[in-house]
């Protein structure tokens, strides 16, 4: 794992979901919830190196977006283009430093700017997807017209072409590449995606039956083979609300405690991961900070907290 220097990106955006409040997860994680002590306590070198809020949107349209030419079904759509452009390079920025970008939402929309960013580095990236939903909605597809549920299908090249094209890339990743876990809230037309790309999804039925051991050895080895680069998204929600409450939503069933951990501490093992988002952290819906320590918790996990 690439962790000579950790280059925190905190984006208090949450346009992308239907309920505000995500905003707040970057300052409540690195602050109250303890972040920056748990990084010193592993003694892991970091720099706060940037922050991308809600973009002044005047100014921002390119040859490429047309504000002028709203698409129907694309919630804020110029604050997303705005914020994931701006994303995109400082995420760009950070890789280039030799750095490992770690980047703090927000709601799942800016992982279509962080993975914007590290394509310019990574011919084949492998991203692993947390999450109870996948994420691969487009404009005409979604029920709620909230970009946070297209994101993972904007990096695979589908949707809304202005974000797909975004800083000239397209597609950002190949599905092959691509690693959803923790799923359990799917909407028919993203079961069908899935299923006509081939992209490896493991429901909570498949680490039901499976074992999250198994399931993070199997995607392990196959980014080992065959990516330049492995970026770990992680959705919040893909743990049981038991667990971690203060999300936009939450659906039963996720990953337990142990479950979101094991995971992590096997990634790091790996040394597989070159960068992290944690998204989805809305401290407004929390009980009093367990999702956001639980966040801290499983970024320490990541970077090579251990038991013993
Ligand atoms: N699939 C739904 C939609 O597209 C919900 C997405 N919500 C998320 N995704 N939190 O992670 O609107
Ligand atoms: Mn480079
Ligand atoms: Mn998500
Ligand atoms: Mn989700």
């Amino acid at each position: 794992m690439t962790l000579s220097r950790v280059a925190i990106i905190k984006v208090p955006f949450d346009l992308g979901a239907g309920t505000r409040g995500a905003s707040l997860g970057p300052d409540c994680l690195l602050q109250e919830a303890g972040l920056t002590d748990k990084l010193n306590s592993l003694f892991v070198p970091y720099e706060i190196a940037g922050e991308v809020g809600v973009p002044a949107i005047a100014g921002t349209a390119t040859e490429a977006f047309d504000p002028a030419q709203l698409p129907p079904n694309l919630k804020h759509i110029a604050e997303v283009y705005a914020m994931s452009d701006s994303l995109a390079e400082h995420v760009s920025a950070a890789a280039a430093s030799g750095a490992f970008p770690l980047v703090l939402g927000g709601d799942h929309s800016i992982a279509i700017g962080t993975i914007a960013g590290l394509a310019e580095h990574y011919a084949n990236m492998g991203v692993i997807w947390f999450d109870a939903h996948s994420d691969m909605n487009t404009e005409h597809t979604s029920p709620s017209g909230n970009i946070h549920g297209m994101s993972l299908g904007i990096s695979l090249g589908r949707g809304y072409e202005p974000l797909t094209k975004l800083r000239g890339i397209c597609p950002k990743i190949k599905p092959e590449h691509v690693a959803i876990i923790g799923a359990r809230s799917l909407d028919p037309d993203e079961k069908q995606f899935i299923r006509s790309l081939g992209v490896a999804c493991y429901t909570m039925h498949d680490i039901d039956r499976m074992g999250i051991a198994k399931v993070m050895d199997e995607v392990i080895r196959r980014m080992q083979r065959e990516t330049d680069g492995v970026h770990i998204s992680f959705d919040i929600d893909s743990v049981d609300p038991r667990e971690a409450p203060g999300t936009g939503t939450p659906v039963k069933g996720g990953l337990s405690y142990r479950e979101a951990h094991l995971a992590m501490e096997l990634l790091y093992q790996s040394g597989i991961a070159t960068s992290a988002e944690l998204v989805e952290v809305n401290p407004s819906l929390d009980q009093g900070l367990k999702t956001a320590t639980l966040a801290v918790e499983l970024i320490g996990s990541l970077l090579g907290d251990q038991i013993l």
